[in-house]
């Protein structure tokens, strides 16, 4: 899953893709580069972030989403997004997949939408909300915890007559987590893949990677602990991995996962788990 950040203040990538045109082709050369889905976001989540209003954000990702889905319709093209009405224009534009950050929590109506619509959901954990989740957060067991927040968001979009098979589950990497519970989240990754359904993944050059690696400052350094903790959850059993360096982690994992053999196989061009 490649990165589109239609924002001028992500927290890697704010403001390089901001112009539509930029952004599609970003899209098109992460596509070149291997990614099966690509995720348009126009709200960033880093902590401290501004919130965005649902006019702004539909302006910055719409043209994105109609961008891509006309140019490369064989992706997947998943929407970024916890606001309902963003996530319904997305859909009727190309999206088929909504990645909402809050597991249908934000947003009264964005679970039946997505049942309405036969999407694919991506539920992901995230403690509190973005401005203040890196203020001390604490859990009992961190992977007992997700797991069973993730359990019951499932629950919950079932209910809302959401299909079990178009659930994604994320354990939400950086989201109200200290560098600890990240790594515990990672090293215990099978218990989360163990709820049954597809894993997604996401540390791509997030701030905890650089601090392991000695503090190194910038997010463009932070490509060999993204490929690093990409490749432990593809071993434990991720399946979809979201990234902003495509060529280089797509390439690390075809060769960890033909050096793990029998537990893969290759399903319409992409990478599959079989653990
Ligand atoms: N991380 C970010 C945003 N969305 N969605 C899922 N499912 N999992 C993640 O780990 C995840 C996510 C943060 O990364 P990025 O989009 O690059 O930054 P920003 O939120 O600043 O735009």
């Amino acid at each position: 899953m490649g990165i589109v950040n239609v924002t001028p203040d992500s927290f890697s990538d704010g403001g390089l893709y901001l112009d539509p045109e930029a952004a599609i082709a970003h899209g098109l050369e992460l596509v070149e580069q291997g990614a099966a889905t690509l995720d348009v976001g126009g709200e960033s989540t880093r902590p401290g972030a501004d919130p965005v209003g649902v006019e702004e954000e539909l302006a910055r990702v719409l043209p994105v989403v109609e961008g891509l889905a006309e140019r490369v319709p064989g992706v997947q093209i998943s929407i970024d997004t916890a606001k309902r009405d963003v996530a319904e224009r997305a859909l009727a534009a190309g999206a088929s997949l909504v990645n909402d950050v809050t597991a249908f929590r934000g947003d009264p109506g964005m679970a039946e939408l997505v049942a309405a619509s036969g999407a694919d959901c991506c539920l992901m954990h995230m403690l509190g909300e973005p401005r203040t989740m890196q203020d001390d957060p604490r859990y009992g067991d961190v992977v007992d915890d997700v797991k069973a927040f993730l359990s019951e968001r499932m629950e919950a979009a079932v209910q809302a007559g959401v299909a079990e098979e178009r659930i994604l589950l994320d354990p939400g990497i950086g989201f109200g987590k200290t560098a600890e519970h990240n790594l515990q989240l990672l090293a215990r990754l099978e218990e989360i893949v163990a709820l049954g359904r597809p894993v997604v993944i996401g540390t791509s050059r997030k701030s905890f990677l650089g601090r392991l690696a000695g503090g190194r400052p910038g997010p463009e350094d932070r490509l060999p602990g993204t490929i690093a903790t990409n490749v432990m959850a593809l071993e434990r059993g991720a399946e979809v991995f979201r990234v902003h360096d495509v060529a280089p982690v797509r390439d690390a994992l075809v060769v960890a996962a033909a050096t793990l053999g029998g537990r893969w196989t290759k399903r319409a061009g992409e990478t599959t788990a079989r653990t």
